[in-house]
């Protein structure tokens, strides 16, 4: 089978009309009024959504199976079963305020290879599967890319199914119920950790990169490291009005000059470090009681280990005392170190693009990833596509279809050289 031949009469294939209704499509599993999406990790929204989805693939033929971490697994056989996948996918669970494309674009990118694959009567070797990994973003449950890091042995499968909701649900529970829900419809459980050739995510890049360059597709040399962390401030609570300044022990007060002073820890000339509070939440919240406690949430990246361990040693220290005579507790909910991904990765997608004609520019990934995990389990690599403005997590992230199309196009190559070898 003349391979390169192969890959480029798949790519070919890619219709941008079908795309476009699968995203419409997607878009309304958990549709925001204003355009975006609300389709948090094994929500109604999102079993619906996978419902929809193992309608779509197995009419391709494709089996469905999902794992003990709630990753669903839809697969096109290969002509030789005894050798493991390729595989494609990203997440169908959504930011609360979330775009139809973080995620979406990703799993619905891979589906068209597999219909791709199929038009161009393409018989893979190796399977090809498509995969939409669970709980990427980590909103309902702490923290992201729960499923991908349960899969590839990065967090251990009885504490991540013990993790609970803001209603109390656990994890274990919610991956229970979205699999009697699509009991029907789903083979055999497929089992953790097993075996995979390699990897190829397409993502939105969520920022400013590619516009800035000019590019409408990229390639992706790796991602940044992450750290989560969740910092609680104890003060006392006590009347508004009678208590004077001297005896309070204000945990917003306090809250408030830390969160200033961690900032401050994290300003680089050359604005790489990235610092965000995302939820600041204060109790017991009345308007003339001083609050009692204040819980916050820090996001901290940095492409380089080093640095980002640095970092986190001096925002530890400053949690380390008091503030407005009030205490600090700082829990760590998660750590990413930077991934880097192959050579054989990221030449095979340069290669892919210039025998597709196309410009793919590197860069690293600011955002996290599933592949950040999958990469400690097999060859991975990303293909980025440009989003208007660099937006991203809000209901106005956008991705020109054409854009869409070209990224799909090169994952289509990437995926089919690799499942016929
Ligand atoms: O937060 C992230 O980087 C990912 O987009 N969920
Ligand atoms: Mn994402
Ligand atoms: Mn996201």
């Amino acid at each position: 089978v003349d391979v390169i031949a192969s890959s480029l009469r798949v790519a070919e294939q890619v219709s941008g009309e079908r795309l476009d209704a699968a995203l419409r499509h997607l878009a309304g599993f958990g549709a925001r009024s204003d355009g975006g999406v609300a389709r948090l990790a094994l929500g109604a929204e999102h079993v619906a959504a996978r419902r929809w989805l193992i309608g779509e693939a197995s009419a391709l033929g494709a089996d469905a199976r999902m794992d003990a971490a709630g990753n669903l697994f839809l697969t096109l056989p290969g002509s030789d079963p005894t050798l493991a996948p390729v595989v494609t996918g990203s997440h169908v669970d959504s930011q609360p305020t979330g775009g139809r494309y973080d995620g979406a674009l990703g799993v619905l990118s891979g589906l068209e290879v597999l219909r791709a694959v199929r038009e161009a009567g393409v018989q893979p070797r190796r399977a090809l599967t498509l995969v939409d990994w669970s709980n990427e973003e980590g909103v309902r449950f702490a923290p992201g890319t729960m499923g991908s890091a349960v899969y590839c042995g990065v967090r251990g499968l009885d504490e991540t199914r013990a993790v609970r909701d803001p209603d109390g649900i656990d994890y274990g529970s919610a991956v229970d119920a979205c699999r009697d829900a699509l009991g029907d419809l789903l083979g055999a459980p497929y089992p953790l950790g097993a075996p995979l050739h390699a990897f190829i995510e397409l993502h939105i890049e969520q920022g400013p990169v590619l516009e800035a360059a000019g590019a409408a597709i990229g390639v992706v040399n790796g991602i940044q490291g992450v750290r989560w962390f969740e910092i609680g401030v104890h003060g006392r609570s006590s009347h508004a009005g009678t208590t004077p300044r001297a005896a309070r022990r204000d945990a917003v007060e306090a809250a408030c000059a830390l969160a200033v002073a961690l900032r401050a820890e994290t300003i680089d000339e050359a604005d790489v470090t990235r610092f965000t509070i995302g939820r600041f939440l204060v109790s017991p919240g009345a308007v003339n009681t001083i609050a009692e406690e204040v819980r916050f949430t820090v996001d901290l990246r940095h492409p380089d280990a080093g640095t980002l361990a640095a970092i986190g040693a001096r925002l530890e220290r400053l949690c380390a005392r008091t503030w407005a005579g009030c205490t600090v507790r700082l829990t760590e909910l998660s750590a990413s170190a930077p991934a880097v991904f192959p050579a054989a990765m990221t030449a095979l997608l340069d290669q892919a693009a210039g025998e597709l004609g196309m410009h793919a520019p590197r860069l690293v990934s600011g955002a996290f990833h599933d592949a950040l995990h999958v990469a400690r389990h097999c060859d991975t690599g990303m293909v980025f596509v440009r989003s208007n403005e660099g937006l991203s997590h809000h209901p106005a992230e956008f991705t020109a279809l054409d854009d869409a199309v070209a990224g799909t196009r090169l994952l289509a190559a990437g995926l089919t050289r690799l499942c016929l070898r």
